[in-house]
Protein backbone atom coordinates (compact mmCIF):
# COMPACT_ATOMS: atom_id res chain seq x y z
CA UNK A 1 0.00 0.00 0.00
CA UNK A 2 2.94 2.52 0.59
CA UNK A 3 3.94 2.21 -3.09
CA UNK A 4 0.06 3.24 -3.99
CA UNK A 5 0.52 6.32 -1.58
CA UNK A 6 3.39 6.67 -2.74
CA UNK A 7 2.33 6.60 -6.80
CA UNK A 8 -0.17 8.99 -5.89
CA UNK A 9 1.62 11.04 -4.05
CA UNK A 10 -1.27 11.44 -1.33
CA UNK A 11 1.13 11.22 2.12
CA UNK A 12 2.74 14.66 0.78
CA UNK A 13 -0.51 16.17 -0.87
CA UNK A 14 -2.25 16.22 3.04
CA UNK A 15 -4.50 18.94 1.60
CA UNK A 16 -8.79 18.37 0.87
CA UNK A 17 -8.92 21.22 -1.28
CA UNK A 18 -7.57 21.24 -4.79
CA UNK A 19 -8.17 23.06 -8.16
CA UNK A 20 -6.50 20.84 -10.52
CA UNK A 21 -2.98 21.05 -9.90
CA UNK A 22 -2.82 23.23 -7.32
CA UNK A 23 -3.29 22.30 -3.82
CA UNK A 24 -4.24 24.66 -1.39
CA UNK A 25 -3.43 25.09 2.05
CA UNK A 26 -6.44 23.67 3.41
CA UNK A 27 -7.30 25.17 6.70
CA UNK A 28 -9.58 22.84 7.77
CA UNK A 29 -9.41 19.66 10.92
CA UNK A 30 -7.69 17.20 10.06
CA UNK A 31 -9.74 13.85 8.60
CA UNK A 32 -7.75 11.02 9.12
CA UNK A 33 -9.02 7.70 6.71
CA UNK A 34 -8.66 4.35 8.18
CA UNK A 35 -8.78 1.02 6.25
CA UNK A 36 -12.32 -1.18 7.10
CA UNK A 37 -9.99 -4.07 6.25
CA UNK A 38 -7.80 -4.30 8.77
CA UNK A 39 -8.89 -0.84 11.51
CA UNK A 40 -5.31 0.80 10.89
CA UNK A 41 -5.17 4.02 9.66
CA UNK A 42 -3.99 5.05 6.03
CA UNK A 43 -3.39 8.63 5.61
CA UNK A 44 -4.76 11.87 6.63
CA UNK A 45 -5.56 14.97 5.04
CA UNK A 46 -6.51 18.35 5.82
CA UNK A 47 -10.69 19.03 5.43
CA UNK A 48 -11.27 22.32 3.21
CA UNK A 49 -13.04 25.23 5.23
CA UNK A 50 -15.76 27.74 3.29
CA UNK A 51 -12.68 29.61 2.21
CA UNK A 52 -11.04 27.09 0.63
CA UNK A 53 -14.21 26.41 -0.84
CA UNK A 54 -15.00 29.80 -2.36
CA UNK A 55 -11.57 29.97 -3.55
CA UNK A 56 -12.26 26.47 -5.81
CA UNK A 57 -15.36 27.49 -6.58
CA UNK A 58 -13.85 30.94 -7.97
CA UNK A 59 -10.93 29.26 -10.16
CA UNK A 60 -13.73 27.05 -11.61
CA UNK A 61 -15.81 29.79 -12.52
CA UNK A 62 -12.66 31.32 -14.19
CA UNK A 63 -11.96 28.31 -16.08
CA UNK A 64 -15.37 27.42 -17.19
CA UNK A 65 -14.76 30.87 -19.48
CA UNK A 66 -12.35 29.09 -21.57
CA UNK A 67 -12.97 25.39 -21.24
CA UNK A 68 -16.92 26.27 -22.54
CA UNK A 69 -14.97 27.58 -25.82
CA UNK A 70 -12.82 24.50 -26.19
CA UNK A 71 -14.75 22.51 -29.19
CA UNK A 72 -16.76 19.37 -27.30
CA UNK A 73 -13.98 16.79 -29.40
CA UNK A 74 -11.38 18.09 -28.58
CA UNK A 75 -12.55 17.88 -24.66
CA UNK A 76 -13.18 14.49 -25.52
CA UNK A 77 -9.44 13.73 -26.87
CA UNK A 78 -8.84 15.01 -22.82
CA UNK A 79 -11.25 12.41 -21.82
CA UNK A 80 -9.67 9.81 -23.45
CA UNK A 81 -6.65 10.75 -22.38
CA UNK A 82 -8.14 10.14 -19.04
CA UNK A 83 -9.54 6.81 -20.20
CA UNK A 84 -5.76 5.95 -20.56
CA UNK A 85 -4.50 6.95 -17.63
CA UNK A 86 -7.15 5.21 -15.97
CA UNK A 87 -6.13 2.03 -17.60
CA UNK A 88 -2.46 2.29 -16.64
CA UNK A 89 -3.47 2.72 -13.11
CA UNK A 90 -5.89 0.26 -13.22
CA UNK A 91 -4.15 -2.36 -11.21
CA UNK A 92 -3.32 0.41 -8.01
CA UNK A 93 -6.29 2.23 -8.18
CA UNK A 94 -7.94 -0.42 -7.89
CA UNK A 95 -6.49 -1.81 -5.41
CA UNK A 96 -6.24 1.34 -3.32
CA UNK A 97 -10.43 1.50 -3.56
CA UNK A 98 -10.22 -1.65 -1.62
CA UNK A 99 -8.05 -1.10 0.66
CA UNK A 100 -9.99 2.31 1.88
CA UNK A 101 -13.58 1.43 0.99
CA UNK A 102 -13.31 -2.35 1.82
CA UNK A 103 -14.90 -3.77 -1.54
CA UNK A 104 -13.21 -7.31 -2.97
CA UNK A 105 -10.25 -6.50 -5.11
CA UNK A 106 -12.36 -7.74 -8.01
CA UNK A 107 -15.33 -5.24 -7.07
CA UNK A 108 -11.96 -2.55 -7.16
CA UNK A 109 -10.91 -3.65 -10.39
CA UNK A 110 -14.43 -3.65 -11.80
CA UNK A 111 -15.00 0.14 -10.51
CA UNK A 112 -11.73 1.33 -12.10
CA UNK A 113 -13.16 -0.68 -15.13
CA UNK A 114 -16.50 1.41 -15.30
CA UNK A 115 -14.36 4.88 -14.96
CA UNK A 116 -12.63 3.42 -18.07
CA UNK A 117 -15.91 2.53 -19.77
CA UNK A 118 -17.50 5.87 -19.33
CA UNK A 119 -14.20 7.93 -20.33
CA UNK A 120 -14.98 6.05 -23.75
CA UNK A 121 -18.30 6.44 -23.89
CA UNK A 122 -18.01 10.01 -23.18
CA UNK A 123 -15.44 10.08 -26.12
CA UNK A 124 -18.13 8.72 -28.34
CA UNK A 125 -20.36 11.53 -27.00
CA UNK A 126 -18.25 14.72 -27.19
CA UNK A 127 -18.97 14.39 -31.04
CA UNK A 128 -22.89 14.14 -30.57
CA UNK A 129 -24.42 16.56 -28.27
CA UNK A 130 -27.18 16.46 -30.80
CA UNK A 131 -30.26 18.71 -30.90
CA UNK A 132 -33.22 18.66 -32.83
CA UNK A 133 -34.35 20.63 -35.84
CA UNK A 134 -37.91 21.64 -36.08
CA UNK A 135 -40.15 23.31 -38.90
CA UNK A 136 -41.40 26.90 -38.56
CA UNK A 137 -44.67 27.65 -38.92
CA UNK A 138 -43.33 31.08 -40.83
CA UNK A 139 -41.91 31.33 -44.20
CA UNK A 140 -38.28 31.41 -44.49
CA UNK A 141 -37.70 31.18 -41.01
CA UNK A 142 -35.80 28.08 -39.13
CA UNK A 143 -36.08 26.62 -36.31
CA UNK A 144 -33.68 24.01 -33.97
CA UNK A 145 -32.12 23.51 -30.84
CA UNK A 146 -28.79 23.34 -29.06
CA UNK A 147 -27.52 22.12 -25.82
CA UNK A 148 -25.11 24.25 -24.25
CA UNK A 149 -22.73 23.70 -20.90
CA UNK A 150 -24.19 24.56 -17.88
CA UNK A 151 -21.44 25.73 -15.55
CA UNK A 152 -20.27 24.20 -12.20
CA UNK A 153 -20.93 20.34 -11.57
CA UNK A 154 -20.98 20.08 -8.55
CA UNK A 155 -20.90 15.93 -7.61
CA UNK A 156 -21.56 14.66 -3.94
CA UNK A 157 -20.26 11.09 -3.85
CA UNK A 158 -20.75 7.99 -1.98
CA UNK A 159 -18.76 5.47 -0.07
CA UNK A 160 -19.35 2.89 -1.77
CA UNK A 161 -18.49 3.69 -5.30
CA UNK A 162 -15.77 6.34 -4.32
CA UNK A 163 -14.39 6.53 -8.03
CA UNK A 164 -16.54 5.50 -10.59
CA UNK A 165 -19.68 7.51 -9.44
CA UNK A 166 -17.56 10.85 -9.67
CA UNK A 167 -16.49 9.48 -13.17
CA UNK A 168 -20.07 9.33 -14.51
CA UNK A 169 -20.65 12.39 -13.62
CA UNK A 170 -17.07 14.38 -14.16
CA UNK A 171 -16.30 12.60 -17.35
CA UNK A 172 -19.95 13.74 -19.24
CA UNK A 173 -20.18 17.00 -17.32
CA UNK A 174 -16.35 17.52 -18.84
CA UNK A 175 -17.33 16.96 -22.72
CA UNK A 176 -20.69 18.73 -22.28
CA UNK A 177 -17.83 21.79 -21.85
CA UNK A 178 -18.79 22.04 -17.65
CA UNK A 179 -16.10 22.49 -14.85
CA UNK A 180 -16.49 20.03 -12.19
CA UNK A 181 -16.17 20.15 -8.33
CA UNK A 182 -15.96 16.87 -6.70
CA UNK A 183 -16.77 16.93 -2.68
CA UNK A 184 -16.18 12.50 -2.03
CA UNK A 185 -17.10 11.21 0.85
CA UNK A 186 -15.31 11.85 4.39
CA UNK A 187 -14.84 7.91 4.57
CA UNK A 188 -13.01 7.51 1.11
CA UNK A 189 -10.93 11.03 0.52
CA UNK A 190 -7.64 8.60 -0.61
CA UNK A 191 -9.28 7.43 -3.50
CA UNK A 192 -10.58 10.99 -4.52
CA UNK A 193 -7.05 12.38 -4.32
CA UNK A 194 -5.70 9.57 -6.08
CA UNK A 195 -7.95 10.43 -9.02
CA UNK A 196 -7.48 14.06 -8.96
CA UNK A 197 -4.00 13.02 -9.34
CA UNK A 198 -4.60 11.34 -12.53
CA UNK A 199 -6.65 13.71 -14.34
CA UNK A 200 -4.03 16.84 -13.06
CA UNK A 201 -1.51 14.78 -14.71
CA UNK A 202 -3.62 14.74 -18.14
CA UNK A 203 -5.00 18.20 -18.31
CA UNK A 204 -1.63 19.80 -18.04
CA UNK A 205 -0.11 17.97 -20.65
CA UNK A 206 -3.04 19.19 -22.26
CA UNK A 207 -3.22 22.75 -21.48
CA UNK A 208 -6.78 22.51 -19.42
CA UNK A 209 -6.94 24.92 -17.46
CA UNK A 210 -6.47 25.05 -13.63
CA UNK A 211 -9.66 24.86 -12.33
CA UNK A 212 -11.96 22.77 -14.38
CA UNK A 213 -11.56 19.95 -11.52
CA UNK A 214 -11.99 21.16 -8.30
CA UNK A 215 -12.02 19.24 -5.04
CA UNK A 216 -13.63 19.43 -2.09
CA UNK A 217 -13.07 17.15 0.64
CA UNK A 218 -14.83 17.95 4.18
CA UNK A 219 -17.92 16.39 5.92
CA UNK A 220 -21.64 17.13 5.47
CA UNK A 221 -21.55 20.74 5.32
CA UNK A 222 -18.69 20.97 2.56
CA UNK A 223 -21.90 19.00 0.33
CA UNK A 224 -24.25 21.86 1.74
CA UNK A 225 -21.93 24.81 0.75
CA UNK A 226 -22.55 23.62 -2.72
CA UNK A 227 -26.22 23.14 -2.51
CA UNK A 228 -26.76 26.22 -1.29
CA UNK A 229 -24.38 28.25 -3.66
CA UNK A 230 -26.44 30.19 -6.67
CA UNK A 231 -22.66 29.85 -8.59
CA UNK A 232 -23.30 25.60 -8.85
CA UNK A 233 -26.38 25.94 -11.30
CA UNK A 234 -26.18 22.08 -11.22
CA UNK A 235 -25.43 19.38 -8.04
CA UNK A 236 -25.17 15.73 -8.83
CA UNK A 237 -26.14 13.86 -5.58
CA UNK A 238 -25.41 10.03 -4.93
CA UNK A 239 -25.98 8.82 -1.42
CA UNK A 240 -28.88 7.89 1.01
CA UNK A 241 -32.27 9.40 0.61
CA UNK A 242 -32.21 11.27 3.82
CA UNK A 243 -28.92 13.35 2.17
CA UNK A 244 -30.48 13.59 -0.87
CA UNK A 245 -33.76 15.17 0.75
CA UNK A 246 -31.33 17.79 2.16
CA UNK A 247 -29.49 18.48 -1.02
CA UNK A 248 -32.56 18.61 -3.14
CA UNK A 249 -34.24 21.37 -0.47
CA UNK A 250 -31.54 23.42 -0.81
CA UNK A 251 -31.02 23.46 -4.57
CA UNK A 252 -34.72 23.61 -5.21
CA UNK A 253 -34.86 26.62 -2.66
CA UNK A 254 -32.58 28.56 -5.22
CA UNK A 255 -34.43 26.85 -8.36
CA UNK A 256 -30.64 24.84 -9.59
CA UNK A 257 -31.26 21.84 -11.10
CA UNK A 258 -29.92 19.13 -8.39
CA UNK A 259 -29.41 15.08 -10.17
CA UNK A 260 -30.49 12.47 -7.18
CA UNK A 261 -29.25 9.08 -7.28
CA UNK A 262 -30.46 7.69 -3.58
CA UNK A 263 -31.01 4.32 -1.94
CA UNK A 264 -32.47 1.63 -3.17
CA UNK A 265 -34.87 -1.50 -1.90
CA UNK A 266 -33.97 -3.33 -4.79
CA UNK A 267 -36.25 -6.54 -5.39
CA UNK A 268 -35.78 -10.06 -7.31
CA UNK A 269 -38.81 -11.71 -7.88
CA UNK A 270 -38.55 -15.58 -8.55
CA UNK A 271 -41.01 -16.95 -10.41
CA UNK A 272 -42.07 -20.71 -11.08
CA UNK A 273 -40.48 -21.33 -14.05
CA UNK A 274 -37.25 -19.49 -13.06
CA UNK A 275 -33.89 -21.16 -13.66
CA UNK A 276 -33.30 -21.60 -10.01
CA UNK A 277 -29.79 -22.46 -10.96
CA UNK A 278 -28.76 -19.68 -12.70
CA UNK A 279 -31.18 -17.42 -10.23
CA UNK A 280 -28.90 -18.29 -7.22
CA UNK A 281 -25.75 -16.63 -8.39
CA UNK A 282 -27.66 -13.47 -9.23
CA UNK A 283 -29.28 -13.08 -6.11
CA UNK A 284 -26.45 -14.26 -3.90
CA UNK A 285 -23.54 -11.77 -5.56
CA UNK A 286 -26.81 -9.18 -5.57
CA UNK A 287 -27.45 -9.52 -1.65
CA UNK A 288 -23.68 -9.92 -0.49
CA UNK A 289 -21.30 -8.42 -2.94
CA UNK A 290 -19.84 -5.28 -1.78
CA UNK A 291 -20.86 -6.28 1.57
CA UNK A 292 -24.80 -5.44 0.79
CA UNK A 293 -23.86 -1.84 -0.37
CA UNK A 294 -24.22 -1.42 -3.30
CA UNK A 295 -27.28 1.03 -3.82
CA UNK A 296 -28.20 -1.73 -6.07
CA UNK A 297 -27.27 -4.68 -4.02
CA UNK A 298 -30.75 -7.34 -3.28
CA UNK A 299 -31.99 -6.69 -0.45
CA UNK A 300 -35.47 -9.08 -1.00
CA UNK A 301 -36.50 -12.01 -2.82
CA UNK A 302 -40.02 -12.52 -3.77
CA UNK A 303 -40.24 -16.34 -3.88
CA UNK A 304 -43.51 -18.00 -5.67
CA UNK A 305 -44.75 -20.35 -3.25
CA UNK A 306 -44.58 -23.80 -5.56
CA UNK A 307 -40.08 -22.77 -5.03
CA UNK A 308 -40.10 -21.25 -2.02
CA UNK A 309 -38.76 -23.79 0.07
CA UNK A 310 -36.34 -25.41 -2.47
CA UNK A 311 -35.08 -21.92 -3.51
CA UNK A 312 -34.66 -21.53 0.48
CA UNK A 313 -32.75 -24.12 0.89
CA UNK A 314 -30.51 -23.49 -1.84
CA UNK A 315 -29.93 -20.48 -0.99
CA UNK A 316 -28.91 -21.17 2.77
CA UNK A 317 -26.87 -23.38 1.43
CA UNK A 318 -24.80 -20.99 -0.60
CA UNK A 319 -24.72 -18.92 2.07
CA UNK A 320 -22.58 -21.75 4.09
CA UNK A 321 -20.27 -21.36 1.61
CA UNK A 322 -19.18 -18.06 1.61
CA UNK A 323 -15.63 -17.25 2.44
CA UNK A 324 -15.62 -13.68 4.19
CA UNK A 325 -12.81 -11.71 5.05
CA UNK A 326 -9.47 -9.17 4.04
CA UNK A 327 -11.12 -8.63 0.85
CA UNK A 328 -7.73 -8.04 -1.12
CA UNK A 329 -7.51 -11.92 -0.46
CA UNK A 330 -9.33 -13.34 -3.70
CA UNK A 331 -10.50 -16.16 -2.22
CA UNK A 332 -12.97 -14.09 -0.02
CA UNK A 333 -16.44 -13.41 -1.35
CA UNK A 334 -17.29 -10.82 1.04
CA UNK A 335 -15.00 -8.00 2.97
CA UNK A 336 -15.85 -5.78 5.95
CA UNK A 337 -18.49 -2.79 6.11
CA UNK A 338 -17.35 0.88 5.91
CA UNK A 339 -17.16 1.09 9.36
CA UNK A 340 -18.23 0.75 13.50
CA UNK A 341 -21.15 2.58 12.83
CA UNK A 342 -22.15 0.41 9.46
CA UNK A 343 -21.58 -2.22 11.62
CA UNK A 344 -24.30 -0.97 14.71
CA UNK A 345 -26.96 -0.37 11.85
CA UNK A 346 -26.40 -3.68 11.07
CA UNK A 347 -27.34 -5.20 14.75
CA UNK A 348 -29.75 -2.56 14.91
CA UNK A 349 -31.89 -3.45 11.94
CA UNK A 350 -31.25 -7.17 12.92
CA UNK A 351 -32.86 -6.80 16.25
CA UNK A 352 -35.53 -4.83 14.46
CA UNK A 353 -36.73 -7.24 12.23
CA UNK A 354 -37.10 -9.68 14.76
CA UNK A 355 -38.74 -7.82 17.12
CA UNK A 356 -41.14 -7.54 14.15
CA UNK A 357 -41.69 -11.24 13.70
CA UNK A 358 -38.69 -11.67 11.61
CA UNK A 359 -37.23 -15.13 11.41
CA UNK A 360 -33.99 -15.62 10.94
CA UNK A 361 -32.83 -18.52 8.12
CA UNK A 362 -29.55 -17.46 8.44
CA UNK A 363 -27.99 -15.44 11.31
CA UNK A 364 -25.96 -12.43 11.23
CA UNK A 365 -23.53 -11.51 13.80
CA UNK A 366 -19.87 -9.58 13.95
CA UNK A 367 -16.80 -11.67 13.77
CA UNK A 368 -14.71 -11.48 15.80
CA UNK A 369 -10.34 -12.94 16.05
CA UNK A 370 -7.90 -12.96 13.60
CA UNK A 371 -8.30 -11.36 10.74
CA UNK A 372 -11.35 -9.17 11.79
CA UNK A 373 -9.85 -7.24 14.27
CA UNK A 374 -11.26 -4.10 12.41
CA UNK A 375 -14.68 -5.25 13.93
CA UNK A 376 -16.44 -4.40 10.25
CA UNK A 377 -16.99 -7.57 8.98
CA UNK A 378 -20.03 -9.32 9.57
CA UNK A 379 -21.96 -12.39 8.66
CA UNK A 380 -24.63 -12.56 5.89
CA UNK A 381 -28.06 -13.09 6.91
CA UNK A 382 -31.39 -14.04 5.51
CA UNK A 383 -34.56 -13.75 7.57
CA UNK A 384 -38.14 -14.45 6.20
CA UNK A 385 -40.33 -11.30 6.85
CA UNK A 386 -43.45 -9.72 5.41
CA UNK A 387 -42.94 -6.39 3.04
CA UNK A 388 -44.83 -4.08 4.95
CA UNK A 389 -42.39 -4.13 8.42
CA UNK A 390 -41.07 -0.91 8.50
CA UNK A 391 -37.64 -2.43 8.47
CA UNK A 392 -37.77 -4.15 5.56
CA UNK A 393 -39.37 -1.22 3.70
CA UNK A 394 -36.04 1.15 5.08
CA UNK A 395 -32.78 0.63 2.86
CA UNK A 396 -30.24 -1.03 5.56
CA UNK A 397 -26.57 -0.58 3.78
CA UNK A 398 -26.03 -4.60 4.80
CA UNK A 399 -25.85 -7.65 3.53
CA UNK A 400 -29.23 -8.52 5.39
CA UNK A 401 -31.27 -10.34 2.47
CA UNK A 402 -35.13 -10.61 3.34
CA UNK A 403 -37.55 -13.39 1.93
CA UNK A 404 -40.82 -13.13 1.16
CA UNK A 405 -43.70 -15.42 -0.63
CA UNK A 406 -45.68 -15.14 -3.12
CA UNK A 407 -48.74 -16.99 -5.25
CA UNK A 408 -49.53 -14.79 -8.24
CA UNK A 409 -47.61 -12.24 -10.34
CA UNK A 410 -49.82 -9.50 -9.66
CA UNK A 411 -49.21 -10.00 -6.04
CA UNK A 412 -45.44 -10.57 -6.70
CA UNK A 413 -45.13 -7.00 -8.31
CA UNK A 414 -47.31 -5.11 -6.02
CA UNK A 415 -44.77 -6.47 -3.64
CA UNK A 416 -41.97 -5.21 -5.64
CA UNK A 417 -43.55 -2.04 -5.93
CA UNK A 418 -44.77 -1.70 -2.86
CA UNK A 419 -41.60 0.11 -1.12
CA UNK A 420 -41.05 3.97 -1.42
CA UNK A 421 -37.69 3.54 -3.22
CA UNK A 422 -37.46 2.70 -6.82
CA UNK A 423 -34.26 2.01 -8.29
CA UNK A 424 -33.22 -1.44 -9.44
CA UNK A 425 -35.44 -4.35 -10.32
CA UNK A 426 -35.58 -7.86 -11.66
CA UNK A 427 -37.30 -11.04 -12.29
CA UNK A 428 -36.07 -14.23 -12.74
CA UNK A 429 -38.20 -16.29 -15.20
CA UNK A 430 -38.24 -18.50 -18.55
CA UNK A 431 -41.70 -17.60 -19.29
CA UNK A 432 -42.52 -14.72 -21.64
CA UNK A 433 -45.73 -13.68 -20.25
CA UNK A 434 -44.23 -13.00 -17.25
CA UNK A 435 -41.17 -11.21 -18.41
CA UNK A 436 -42.99 -8.85 -20.78
CA UNK A 437 -45.40 -8.58 -17.77
CA UNK A 438 -43.21 -7.73 -15.17
CA UNK A 439 -41.29 -4.71 -18.00
CA UNK A 440 -44.74 -3.42 -18.83
CA UNK A 441 -46.63 0.26 -17.67
CA UNK A 442 -48.23 -2.33 -15.21
CA UNK A 443 -44.83 -4.06 -13.99
CA UNK A 444 -41.97 -2.61 -11.74
CA UNK A 445 -42.08 0.89 -11.01
CA UNK A 446 -38.32 1.23 -10.69
CA UNK A 447 -35.78 2.72 -12.92
CA UNK A 448 -33.95 -0.25 -13.62
CA UNK A 449 -35.89 -3.70 -14.28
CA UNK A 450 -34.02 -6.81 -15.60
CA UNK A 451 -34.63 -10.35 -16.49
CA UNK A 452 -33.16 -13.00 -15.77
CA UNK A 453 -29.88 -11.03 -13.73
CA UNK A 454 -29.76 -9.46 -10.91
CA UNK A 455 -30.14 -6.24 -9.38
CA UNK A 456 -26.55 -4.79 -9.28
CA UNK A 457 -23.75 -4.83 -11.57
CA UNK A 458 -25.86 -2.24 -14.04
CA UNK A 459 -23.33 -1.38 -17.09
CA UNK A 460 -22.51 2.32 -18.10
CA UNK A 461 -24.19 2.13 -21.44
CA UNK A 462 -27.32 2.55 -19.80
CA UNK A 463 -29.33 5.52 -18.31
CA UNK A 464 -28.30 4.81 -14.28
CA UNK A 465 -31.13 5.62 -11.48
CA UNK A 466 -34.67 5.78 -10.11
CA UNK A 467 -37.94 6.37 -9.06
CA UNK A 468 -39.81 7.63 -5.74
CA UNK A 469 -37.01 8.05 -2.93
CA UNK A 470 -34.44 6.98 -5.40
CA UNK A 471 -34.69 10.82 -6.58
CA UNK A 472 -35.36 10.40 -10.11
CA UNK A 473 -32.16 11.46 -11.72
CA UNK A 474 -30.09 9.67 -13.96
CA UNK A 475 -26.51 9.70 -14.55
CA UNK A 476 -24.30 7.39 -16.62
CA UNK A 477 -25.16 6.40 -20.39
CA UNK A 478 -28.12 6.53 -23.12
CA UNK A 479 -29.57 10.99 -23.04
CA UNK A 480 -28.08 11.60 -18.85
CA UNK A 481 -25.48 13.81 -20.71
CA UNK A 482 -28.91 16.03 -21.15
CA UNK A 483 -28.89 16.81 -17.78
CA UNK A 484 -25.54 18.42 -17.92
CA UNK A 485 -26.91 20.76 -20.54
CA UNK A 486 -29.26 23.53 -21.16
CA UNK A 487 -31.28 23.62 -24.12
CA UNK A 488 -31.72 26.32 -26.19
CA UNK A 489 -34.22 26.93 -28.94
CA UNK A 490 -33.08 28.95 -31.74
CA UNK A 491 -35.28 30.66 -34.15
CA UNK A 492 -33.67 32.29 -37.62
CA UNK A 493 -35.99 34.50 -39.30
CA UNK A 494 -34.21 34.76 -43.21
CA UNK A 495 -36.75 36.15 -45.31
CA UNK A 496 -37.14 39.94 -45.50
CA UNK A 497 -40.25 40.11 -43.66
CA UNK A 498 -41.22 39.56 -39.85
CA UNK A 499 -44.15 37.70 -39.63
CA UNK A 500 -45.00 36.90 -36.28
CA UNK A 501 -46.85 33.70 -35.16
CA UNK A 502 -49.96 32.35 -34.29
CA UNK A 503 -50.85 34.77 -37.28
CA UNK A 504 -50.81 37.88 -34.87
CA UNK A 505 -51.02 41.15 -36.96
CA UNK A 506 -49.13 44.09 -36.12
CA UNK A 507 -48.80 46.61 -38.47
CA UNK A 508 -47.36 50.18 -37.51
C1 LIG B 1 -24.07 2.62 -6.40
O1 LIG B 1 -24.14 1.69 -5.61
O2 LIG B 1 -24.18 3.82 -6.04
O3 LIG B 1 -25.09 -1.16 -10.84
C2 LIG B 1 -23.72 2.45 -7.84
C3 LIG B 1 -24.19 -1.30 -10.01
C4 LIG B 1 -22.96 -0.44 -10.20
C5 LIG B 1 -23.13 0.91 -9.66
C6 LIG B 1 -23.71 1.02 -8.28
N1 LIG B 1 -22.68 -0.36 -11.60
O4 LIG B 1 -24.26 -2.06 -9.07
Amino acid sequence: MQNILKQFNIEAVNSGASTGSQWLAAGGPELVSSSPVDGKAIAAVRTATRGDYDAVVQKAAEAFQAWRQWPAPRRGEVVRQVGEALRSSKEALGRLVSYEMGKSLQEGYGEVQEMIDICDFAVGLSRQLHGLTMHSERPGHRMYEQWHPLGITGIISAFNFPVAVWSWNSMLAWVCGNVCIWKPSEKTPLTAIACQQITAKVFAANGVPEGVSGLIIGEREAGAWMAEDPCIPLVSATGSTRMGKSVGAAVGARLGRALLELGGNNAIIISKEADLDMSLIGCVFGAVGTAGQRCTSTRRLIIHDSVYDSFKDKLVKAYGQLRIGNPLDEQHHVGPLIDKQAVDMYLAAIEKCKAEGGRFLVEGGVLEGQGYESGCYVKPAIAEVENGYSIVQHETFAPILYLIRYSDLDEAIALQNGVPQGLSSAIMTLNLREAELFLSQSGSDCGIANVNIGTSGAEIGGAFGGEKETGGGRESGSDAWKAYMRRQTNTINYSTKLPLAQGIKFDL
